[in-house]
């Protein structure tokens, strides 16, 4: 018993941390994060936009599931799959060939915290539309590069017009907000805004749950009237 603990322990320990530990390196933003919010902002990011003050794009901590991942942008794909026509497979430079728009949206995370950013980006349903999603699909499961999933339903991304987005206050997307892309789930909850995309799959699952909403999270993660903004 006590040999099987001395090969059972350390290998439980190598099992979890792979488990934890994607192929990308890893980036470290504590300096950053432990800043007073004003002295957070990146030297290209505006911090004012229409008389609405702005805050920076690099948060306070870092919630995400396994660290922050480091994006190779020169050999990084965004694929296109499940039920569609033709799957796609784009590069950084093609998904910013794309129309872009410029918005203001609050991200609000459950644990209470806040981040009002000047986004730009491409529009979901050029990108989705590209592909041909079929009659069935219902659903779009964001795949992420640290392994995180979250969904959408495509009546919203239609509805709202949500955007990818890729830069932020001004400036390319940081890392720790997900470059290269964010997804910008507008009136939905921060675990709906998927980082670090990597794939997005048209599903007809409408059961489907992501990582959070697997382990006990609303899978409609709408934010309450008053947290909208504009406000309804
Ligand atoms: N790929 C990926 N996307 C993610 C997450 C994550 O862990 N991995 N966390 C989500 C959550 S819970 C929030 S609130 C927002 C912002 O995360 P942050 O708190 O780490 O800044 O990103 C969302 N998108
Ligand atoms: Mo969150």
């Amino acid at each position: 018993m006590k040999k099987f603990l001395l090969y059972a322990i350390p290998m439980l320990f190598l099992l979890v941390a792979g488990a934890c530990s994607p192929q990308a390196p890893r980036a470290n933003y504590l300096d950053i994060m432990s800043l007073p919010t004003a002295e957070r902002f990146q030297a290209q990011e505006i911090r004012e936009y229409q008389g609405a003050r702005l805050d920076p794009a690099i948060g306070p901590r870092d919630n995400s599931i396994s660290g922050i991942p480091v994006v190779d942008l020169d050999t990084y794909r965004l694929d296109i799959t499940g039920s569609v026509d033709t799957q796609r497979s784009y590069t950084y430079d093609a998904v910013l060939a794309f129309p872009s728009e410029t918005r203001l949206i609050t991200l609000h995370c459950v644990e209470g915290w806040q981040a009002t950013v000047l986004w730009e980006g491409v529009r979901l349903v050029d990108l989705l539309e590209s592909a041909g999603p079929s009659e069935e699909a219902r659903i779009v499961i964001f795949h992420c590069i640290d392994g995180y999933t979250t969904s959408l339903t495509l009546e919203e991304i239609r509805e709202k017009n949500m955007l990818l987005a890729f830069s932020a206050n001004g400036a390319p997307l940081p890392e720790p907000l997900g470059r290269p892309f964010i997804v910008l789930a507008e009136s939905r909850y921060g675990y709906k805004w998927a980082r670090w995309v990597e794939s997005m799959e048209l599903s007809t699952d409408t059961n489907y749950e992501g990582y959070w909403e697997e382990r006990g999270f609303d899978n409609d993660a709408r934010l309450p009237d008053e947290l909208l903004f504009p406000a309804p």
